[in-house]
């Protein structure tokens, strides 16, 4: 009954309905109305009452909420089971636990805060409260297990496309997980896959995507090298918008351009966002250390290089820095 008196509220934003009209729609006592709207503005919903007039929200606040995610979600796979926490150690893990368990594919995590938020290889992610979108989504990709870096491809240009969508922002892709503006991180992708050698079961695919991170806001580990949203555009993001759309742009891509020839069109997009193609990099993989020119990507989601003696080498996985340059990309 809350979400929808919550829904009535949003089909009228920034007008007013009379409780009356309220109660009548739903078949309940102006009292228990006013009981449901006292419970939506201890949650932070900015709504004005008037007994002459009725109710009013004002603003769709920045709060994750269910009921404002799935309003609008015009997406059949991702997102209809959704689970959202105030504070969790980290999303992916818990994503995990639930794909383990046998949850649906689709199946997201979403959290407020994370306080053991993870990067690749045991680093840690830094995801404060009402500052990001920090999310897991459990896919069961019809992939061989050594194709499993397309989730980290197909995910990167959803995060891309649905920036670009919702936040008008143009972003770089950093092979291979990083989505860069202006040199800077903006957001992470991490893509955790339980496979046998010829089967995936799961993968978990996670975003950690700056959103209202003010520049001092921003710890020192990561201040030289973090960015935000609202440092790019020097305004604040309410996430369930963007939330919304990266699953629809991720949907599209995960049913249809995943496993067929439509790859191809994906690595395309994947290669024209991205920040290093033809450009002289330095890759440092675990115990080891290359630097060339990025010729391109391979199906598999390799990065292609040629190295300064003409052979081309195909790297799997490890973090690029551009030559010559100083910021972080
Ligand atoms: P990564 O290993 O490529 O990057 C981790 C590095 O990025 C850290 O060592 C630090 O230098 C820097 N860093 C940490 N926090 C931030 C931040 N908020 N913004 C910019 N740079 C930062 C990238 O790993 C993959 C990150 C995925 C995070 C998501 S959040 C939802 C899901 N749950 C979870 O635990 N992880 C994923």
């Amino acid at each position: 009954m809350r979400d929808v008196v919550l829904n009535i509220l949003l089909d009228n934003l920034g007008h007013f309905v009379s409780g009356e009209d309220i109660s009548r729609q739903l078949g309940i006592t102006r009292a228990a109305v006013w009981k449901y709207i006292k419970l939506l503005q201890s949650q932070g919903y900015p709504i004005e009452s008037s007994t002459k007039k009725g109710y009013c929200l004002r603003q769709v606040p920045d709060i994750l909420d269910d009921a404002l995610l799935l309003r609008g979600l015009d997406t059949s796979v991702l997102g209809r089971k959704m689970e959202i926490h105030s504070s969790i150690g980290s999303t992916n893990a818990r994503a995990k636990e639930l794909a383990l368990n046998g949850a649906p594919e689709g199946t997201v995590v979403i959290a407020d805060e994370q306080v053991q938020g993870r990067g690749r290889l045991g680093r840690s992610w830094i995801s404060p409260p009402g500052k990001g979108i920090w999310m897991s989504v459990v896919l069961r990709p019809r992939l061989f297990p050594q194709q499993a870096s397309r989730i980290t491809i197909m995910t990167a240009v959803a995060v891309a496309n649905a920036l670009k969508r919702s936040a008008q922002i143009e972003v770089g892709i950093k092979w291979p997980n990083d989505i860069v503006c202006g040199g800077k991180k903006l957001c992470g992708i991490l893509n955790e896959v339980h496979a046998e050698p010829q089967v995936i079961h799961y993968a978990v695919v996670g975003i950690g995507l700056n959103v209202n991170f003010s520049q001092e806001d921003l710890p020192d580990s990561i201040k030289d090298l973090a960015t935000s949203l609202k440092i790019e555009k020097d305004k604040e993001f309410c996430r369930v918008d963007i939330i919304r759309a990266i699953l629809q742009e991720m949907e599209k891509s995960y049913l249809q351009r995943l496993n067929n020839d439509r790859f191809t069109e994906l690595l395309k997009e994947y290669e024209a966002h991205s920040v290093i193609l033809g450009k002289r990099v330095r890759v440092i993989g675990i115990g080891s250390e290359l630097s060339g020119y990025a010729e391109g990507f391979g199906e598999d989601g390799s990065l292609i290089l040629r190295l300064d003696d003409g052979r081309l080498e195909t790297i799997l996985a490890g973090d690029v820095s551009i030559r010559g340059e100083s910021s972080y990309v």
